[in-house]
């Protein structure tokens, strides 16, 4: 990557292991694991995950070609792979039972009868049919892609209500714990290993000033106000497939990170990743606000299929859910930046830095918003349709 270890201890793993990891070429012969008719043509690199490696592949059928999706698991992000398949499992079932306008993804099985198979290097791999027709997003380009990505991730949770069984595994633990997020974050900037935090003094101060966010939603779910349910943890908006023709909802993918947690996190990504005007990695600031359009959209869609299971502190916390999001989601990447970048993938050197810098300056514009965001809220509150 762009540094050298230097024999300093790296937190969570490697520099050179991560290398290895992310420039992987696809191991055709998986395929073969899996319950595929049809001859293997190719594959190739898609979508723009910054954990998991992700391909599409396409075989040969009786008719025509048919595609696939595989899926690296990125076992040191997850490191209980076959708990992340289980969930899957699990919450795939369980969605297709309802049959309410959305699919669902359909994993594909193995040949040993389970979710995923392993590569001769010890990777993970998963496979499920593309879902042909579609489009994902990075921001909303229009007020209908909000307010259709609202209303699916709104009926996720809705439909998850009742999932059967034990509690789902805790994929990775206290993801959206933005305070204990914060304390990490502290962490790497008194150990600064790389030296880097000298050149961010100016950020590291501006995440500290507003420590107080996160530990209003860590209080408020200590006291059992704030109540966890099966929510979905990683609601980019690119995480729905939009129908190309009619913009409308289809499915709703990445479903790594779907376990307990609030409601407050999948609508507080949501609206940071959609209503944001620019790329997550940005690097011209002057283009990066909040949509207050786009974010009156997705609270509508949102509410639409939310408010029927929704408890009045759980609408409470939703004016400050987006700030709490993003700014969770900067410190991340700058703990990244600090910490020489082995966490998210980058594609260039200050890659983490400028996605924390575009995080910091969307949050700034919530902040400036904050009375307005509230206002819509409210509209759609009283009247939610
Ligand atoms: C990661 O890889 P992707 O895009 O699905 C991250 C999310 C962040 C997101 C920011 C497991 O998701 O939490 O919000 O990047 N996922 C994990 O783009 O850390
Ligand atoms: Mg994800």
């Amino acid at each position: 990557m762009y540094q050298s270890l230097n024999n300093r201890v790296i937190p969570i793993f490697s520099t050179i292991l991560k290398e290895t990891l992310f420039d992987m070429d696809f191991p055709t012969e998986i395929v073969d694991s899996f319950r595929i008719d049809g001859r293997f043509l190719e594959a190739k690199r898609w979508g723009s995950g910054n954990v998991n490696d992700t391909f599409l592949a396409t075989f040969a059928d009786l008719e025509q070609g048919k595609r696939y999706i595989f899926q690296r698991i990125n076992h040191l992000v997850f490191n209980d792979p076959k708990g992340v398949m289980a969930n899957m499992h699990r919450v795939t079932d369980h969605l297709a039972t309802k049959r309410q306008g959305y699919r669902t993804l359909c994993l594909i099985d193995t040949f040993n009868d389970e979710w995923f198979a392993c590569d001769e290097n010890g990777n993970y791999w998963r496979a499920y049919e593309f879902v042909e027709g579609t489009k994902s997003p990075e921001f909303a380009q229009d007020l209908t892609q909000a307010y259709e990505a609202a209303k699916a991730f709104g009926a996720f949770q809705r439909d998850l209500i009742d999932l059967p069984g034990p509690p789902l595994v805790e994929t990775i633990p206290e993801f959206h714990h933005t305070r204990k997020r914060l304390d990490r974050f502290e962490q790497a900037v008194a150990d600064n290993s790389f030296g880097r935090v000298e050149g961010v003094a100016k950020e590291v101060a501006f995440i500290q000033r507003r420590r107080g966010l996160a530990e209003w939603f860590e209080s408020k779910e200590l006291s059992g106000e704030l109540i966890r349910r099966v929510v979905h943890n990683d609601t980019k908006l690119n995480n729905v497939m939009l129908d190309c023709d009619s913009g409308k909802a289809v499915c709703v993918i990445d479903l790594d990170t779907v376990m307990p947690g609030l409601v407050a996190a999948d609508f507080g990504d949501l609206a940071r990743s959609a209503a944001a005007s620019a790329l997550e990695d940005e690097k011209n600031l002057d283009k990066m606000f909040f949509r207050l359009d786009v974010f009156e959209a997705l609270t509508k869609g949102y509410l639409e299929t939310a408010s029927s299971f929704l408890t009045p502190l759980e609408l409470e916390s939703l004016p400050l859910a987006p700030q709490a999001l993003t700014l969770e989601l900067a410190a991340r990447f700058l703990t990244d930046y600090i910490e020489g970048d082995v966490y998210f993938k980058t594609e260039r050197p200050e890659h983490n830095l400028d996605r924390a810098r575009a995080q910091l300056k969307l949050l700034l514009s919530m902040e400036e918003q904050e009375k307005e965001v509230r206002e819509v809220i409210d509209r759609h509150t009283t009247n939610p349709v």
